[in-house]
Parts: structure tokens; sequence; C-alpha cells
């Protein structure tokens, strides 16, 4: 079914409903009620909306207008993407813990190739279950997962048993899990595609698979070789990592903005402890520790200092925050400290850096 490629285990991870789902974590007062994140003017569009909304009709990318008038009760609440993209990372980190074959396709969904992985575990199934506990006690939030032997079988299962859910297509399982599915679940097929493919007489699988290569490349040009591979069980694009570890992170928003030096030296002890530890768990260590300040004008002020050597020492790293912390007035009550740590030895070993402070605007957007 692969060609004589050895079987891989992948994980396609999205989380559920997910900017509603942050805002109904972050706001009590909206858990449970149906929400819409987005514009609720008259050329507003709905970005995300909660479960409980959907059982009235509102969907993603739908007018505002019309999701009011399917449902009234609608609550409709601004995007924060600054907040979105913080989770975003939380839950990315999880992931790295897992195996370093990690692909974002966007903020709340990735592949992972656990076919290799750091837990030592051969069960891509417990490895997701693993995966979705975690980012639900760390993160608060819940996730779905599809696992399978290629990427595009697992995007499509992740959607299997969502919300919250998770759906293994094991390799005996691909073929007639594919002869089944309705078309309009392969992901590539869109709305138009899917029309096009009814008027072919496709509306399952089996029904695609029944198409030669030629009959599928005429009417659907380059996609038709994809379509006729795919529904086949061959699909052998890489999860594609692009990323190296370059530093190392973490970072607390407060409730309250912090004013007293108190409260803002045991945020940063609890900061730095997080990441020595996480520095200690990824076995790597690192010369360049930034403080990240936010103040509560959302201004974003960082300030490193390079030392000679490598460290992940929790001592370490809390005194140089704090001296980085002292060695200028703050502009203000501060919302957002962070402390993180690169220059990492994983990198090719470069010329030490100056002390730095760089003040930069910064908006949410
Ligand atoms: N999004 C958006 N505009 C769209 C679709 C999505 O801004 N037309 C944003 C809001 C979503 C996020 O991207 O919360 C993720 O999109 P998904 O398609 O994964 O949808 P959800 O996560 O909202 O719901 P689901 O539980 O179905 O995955
Ligand atoms: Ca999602
Ligand atoms: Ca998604």
């Amino acid at each position: 079914m692969q060609n004589d490629l050895p079987i891989r285990k992948i994980i396609h991870v999205d989380m559920d409903a997910f900017f509603a789902s942050v805002e109904q974590m972050d706001n009590p007062e909206l858990k449970g009620k149906p929400i819409a994140v987005g514009g609720s003017s008259k050329r507003g569009v709905v970005s995300a909306a909660s479960y409980e909304a959907r059982k009235f009709g509102v969907r993603s990318a739908m007018s505002s207008v019309l999701a009011k008038l399917n449902c009234p009760e609608l609550i409709f609440v601004r995007p924060r993407f600054s907040r979105y993209k913080e989770i975003s990372q939380k839950v990315r980190n999880i992931f790295y813990d897992y195996t370093n074959m990690v692909e974002p396709l966007s903020l709340d969904e990735a592949y992972l190739d656990v076919t290799e992985n750091k837990k030592g575990n051969p069960s891509a199934t417990l490895l997701a279950r693993d995966i979705r506990e975690r980012i639900f006690k760390e993160v608060g939030l819940t996730a779905s997962a599809g696992i399978s032997v290629n990427k595009f079988i697992a995007k499509v299962a992740s959607d299997y048993n969502k919300p919250n859910g998770q759906k293994t297509v094991n390799p005996e399982e691909v073929i007639p899990f594919l002869e089944n599915l309705d078309i309009r679940k392969f992901y590539g097929i869109g709305k138009v595609t899917a029309e096009k493919m009814y008027q072919l007489g496709v509306f399952t699988g089996k029904e695609l698979k029944s198409k030669s290569l030629e009959f599928l490349s005429k009417n659907f040009g380059k996609s038709g070789k994809y379509y006729y591979y795919v529904v086949r069980g061959i699909h052998n694009s890489e999860v594609k990592s692009h990323r190296i570890r370059k530093s190392l992170a973490a970072e607390r928003t407060f409730n309250e903005n912090l004013s007293s030096e108190i409260f803002m030296m045991e945020k940063l002890n609890l900061i730095a402890e997080e990441v020595s530890h996480r520095l200690e768990k990824s076995k790597v260590a690192g010369r360049t520790i930034t403080l990240k300040i936010k103040y509560s004008d959302f201004t974003l002020q960082t300030r490193s200092k390079t030392l000679s050597y490598f460290i992940n020492d929790k001592a370490i790293i809390l005194e140089t925050a704090k001296n980085l912390l002292y060695q200028e007035k703050l502009n203000n009550s501060v919302r957002l400290l962070g402390i993180s740590l690169s220059n990492l030895n994983t990198e090719k070993a470069k010329k030490p850096e100056q002390t730095s402070i760089s003040v930069q605007l910064k908006f949410d957007f």
C-alpha cells in the first residue's frame, strides 16, 4: 500500500473551536454559552464559533449578521491574536516533548511523526491520548487527534471524533476507511471540487477509486493525480519540521498589572524554574538570557545578556534575569514577564554578543 516505504506513524492534532475555546477559558462568564469570535458589525464575519453556537448553525466564515439571525443569543467576542499565538506556542512545546518532527499547519494544528519518538512508545494511539491529556492539563483546552500511516489520513481522522476525541486508522483499516469516506471529507477537496465530483458521479472514496488517473487528471489537472493516489492510501509527503530549536522560553501573563518588586521576583523565580526545567528535559543549555517585559500599555521591552559559557542552571538564570530587571528603571506597571535562553549549544558556536537593550512597540493584532 505504501509501496516499499516503511509504515510511518503520524498524528494530526487539532484544537477544538480554538479561538472560541480560548475566550471561554479566559472569561468564565462565556463558558457554556454560544459565542462567536469576530466582529459584530454589519460587515463582520465569524472566525470561530463555540460548540454551543454551532448547534444553532453558526459557522466559521459566516457573516455576523446571519450568525445573529441563526442564534439571537449569540455573544460576539473580539479576537486576541497575541493570546492565541501564546497558547499555540505552549501547545507546540508539548509536541516537542514527543518528537522534533512537528509540522504546524496553522496556529491550532500540526502533524507529528512519532514513528521514532522521545518516549520510546510504539503506540501512536497512546501517545496521542497522552498529548491531548497534557494539553488539557497544562493549557486548559481540548484537542482532537487523528492517527494513521500518512498525513492525509491522520488529518481526515482528526475530524472524526471531534470535539475532544481521537480516531486511529490502523494500516489494515486504511483501504476500507478511504473507500467509505464521503468525498467532502477528503482534505484538499473544497466545496467547488466536491460539486464537480458529484456531477461526475463521485460521492465516496470507492467511486473516486474507480476513476482512472487519466480521467482524474483530465478533470482536475494536477490535483487529479493527488486524488488518485491518496484514495489508494498513498501519500508520501513527509512531516516537514522546519524548526531547529533556537531558543527556549517561558513566560507569565498576569491577571493584574504588577508594580511591586516582591511580586515580580516571585514570578521571575517561577519562570526561571520552568525554563531551567525545560532546558534540562530537552538536554540543552544556552549562553544568552533574555528578559522580556510587557508593560500595561502593551509596549514590549527585551533585555539580554550573553555569558561566555552555556548554562541551564536555575540559580544563574534567575540571577541574570534579576540583574536585567534592575538594570534600568521600568517604564510602567508590568503585565507579562518572560525569560528565554538562546545561543543554545545545539547551534554552531557564535561570537559572544554585547549586553543589549532594545525597545520596540508591538501591537496586539
Ligand atoms: N479561523 C478563522 N477563519 C476561518 C476559519 C478558522 O479565523 N474561516 C480561525 C478560528 C478558529 C481557528 O482558525 O478557531 C482554527 O480553525 P479550525 O478550522 O480548526 O476551527 P475551530 O478550531 O474553530 O473548530 P474545530 O473544533 O472544528 O476544529
Ligand atoms: Ca480546530
Ligand atoms: Ca484547524
